[in-house]
């Protein structure tokens, strides 16, 4: 007997009741109480992560909150410069591939941070300049993106390039000095070797509408306008005892310039607001629909760069402190990133309209127990990175499977953010433990990528 079956038909009459009983309002609510910061947020459609050092790994209590409550990485240290190219030309990549593995295997995304900088360069390179130096960044950037290439959800492609202060501009630095355009640069080479990954700008004093971040929008306007390969920014936010009133107003004006936002390096200094701002950034975050997630600089207080600013969500314990329950309450308070798409029509029928004749839509929205899926792919010769979007229908998910078949020729060599079996002909995609769960009409997203091409590709999509 098919269990699934009954099960579906359960939830069903169950839902079907409470509609009747005008219980929609609990129903919807107890669906998006998550328990855990990486749940609620996915139930949002949004990551929730951690910056991680490596070397805190083989920490028990700090591995035990990493998992159970972050479902996306940050290296602190490892994809730095002087981490990943010590020598020029000989590249160390052992700290990011473990953190990696790490993030693979627990289900949880990675943004890449950070791949030029002015901070913490290789000696060799801190001491060159002009032509020399702008193709040993190129080569970095290229050379760093393709190892990683398919498994970063974002990258931080250039970091803290604004100067602080009143100016607007540039910082100085020796990247700015081989040329305005260094920045640019660095995008194009980012995107020819890793066409999957989301490609960010990073920076700090950025938590308003100030000289710094204007500068900043300028530039995103700039490189949106003429076709620079940019898709976000990031938002570090080490922040003080207080919050500027259009911190998110900020956000929204740069999602509106067609980029997503994100929340890259959160930490707060600890005293009687740091509750209170902790929920206030995240409940902007939930405000802004390009807002895809948030990251705290480190998991537990003793884990900061800050020290005894206990600026995190948790004890060195692994306690959870107060900031912790209003960054959980604001996630489950927001509002999801799509809007459900079963909102009522209008109560009273038009009057003259007819029925309509014609065939229904070749995607017909949800059913009731079912989901969608659809895929967007980057393809380049020999290879590919498909992005699928999973939607749940109107009963929302327990679980799903998206199938695809691919093209003769066509492998898949990687998946983020699902399961694959399979990896030529019929693969199926099952979710992980994080986003089988969604809301009536949420999203979620999985990525994989392979080699040959793996055009036309059509998704199914069963909910359990
Ligand atoms: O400074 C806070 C953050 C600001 N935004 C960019 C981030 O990349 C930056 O992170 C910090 C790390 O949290 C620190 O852990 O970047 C610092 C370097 O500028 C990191 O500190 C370095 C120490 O300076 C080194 O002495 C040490 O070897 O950490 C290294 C690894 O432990």
């Amino acid at each position: 007997m098919n269990h699934k079956r009954v099960l579906r038909l359960a939830v069903t009459v169950a839902a079907t009741g409470a509609l009747a009983a005008g219980m929609t309002m609990t129903l919807t609510s107890t669906a998006s109480a998550g328990t855990t910061l990486k749940a609620s947020a996915a139930e949002k459609g949004r990551y929730f992560g951690a910056a991680v050092a490596g070397q805190k790994l083989s920490d028990n209590t700090y591995v035990t909150i990493l998992n159970r409550e972050f479902n996306s990485v940050v290296p602190e240290n490892d994809m730095k410069w002087d981490a990943t190219e010590p020598q020029q030309g000989r590249f160390s990549y052992t700290g990011g591939d473990r953190l990696v593995s790490h993030a693979q295997a627990n289900g949880m995304s990675v943004r890449g941070h950070a791949l030029l900088w002015h901070a913490q360069q290789p000696g060799w390179a801190q001491s060159m300049s002009g032509t020399a130096l702008r193709n040993a960044a190129i080569n970095h950037v290229t050379q760093v993106a393709t190892h990683f290439r398919g498994k970063i959800y974002a990258w931080d492609v250039v970091n803290e390039a604004f100067a602080d202060g009143g100016s607007g501009g540039r910082r100085d630095s020796n990247l700015q000095r081989t040329g305005n355009d260094w920045i640019e640069a660095a995008f194009r080479a980012a995107r020819a070797a890793d066409p999957g990954a989301k490609l960010c700008y990073n920076d700090y004093n950025t938590d308003g509408i100030n000289a710094k971040s204007t500068g900043i929008y300028n530039m995103v306007r700039d490189f949106r306008s003429r076709g620079v390969p940019i898709d976000c920014v990031g938002f570090q936010s080490h922040l003080g005892t207080s919050l500027a009133s259009d911190y998110q107003a900020n956000l929204q004006r740069f999602a509106d310039l067609g980029v997503d936002v994100q929340i890259t390096e959160l930490d707060v200094m600890s005293g009687g607001n740091q509750a209170n701002i902790f929920a206030a950034v995240t409940r902007a975050c939930m405000n802004v629909s390009r807002c895809t997630g948030i990251t705290t600089w480190g998991v537990r207080d003793c884990d900061s760069w800050r020290g005894s600013d206990n600026a995190l969500l948790f004890e060195c314990s692994g306690n959870k402190k107060a900031a912790y329950t209003s960054v959980l309450n604001a996630l489950n308070a927001g509002p999801g990133i799509t809007p459900s798409p079963t909102t009522p029509g209008p109560t009273t029928p038009g009057p003259t309209t007819p029925p309509p004749t014609t065939p229904p839509p070749t995607t017909p929205p949800p059913g009731p127990d079912g989901c969608t899926a659809s895929v967007s792919l980057n393809s380049w010769t020999g290879g590919f990175v498909a992005s699928v979007k999973v939607t749940a229908g109107s009963a929302g998910t327990n679980g799903w499977n998206v199938s695809v078949t691919l093209p003769g020729g066509a492998s898949v060599t990687n998946t983020w953010s699902a399961t694959a079996s399979g990896a030529t002909g019929t693969v199926r995609f099952t979710n992980v433990n994080y986003n089988g769960r969604l809301g009536a009409g949420q999203v979620t997203e999985f990525g994989f990528q392979g080699t040959g091409s793996a055009a036309g590709v059509t998704p199914t999509c069963t909910a359990s």
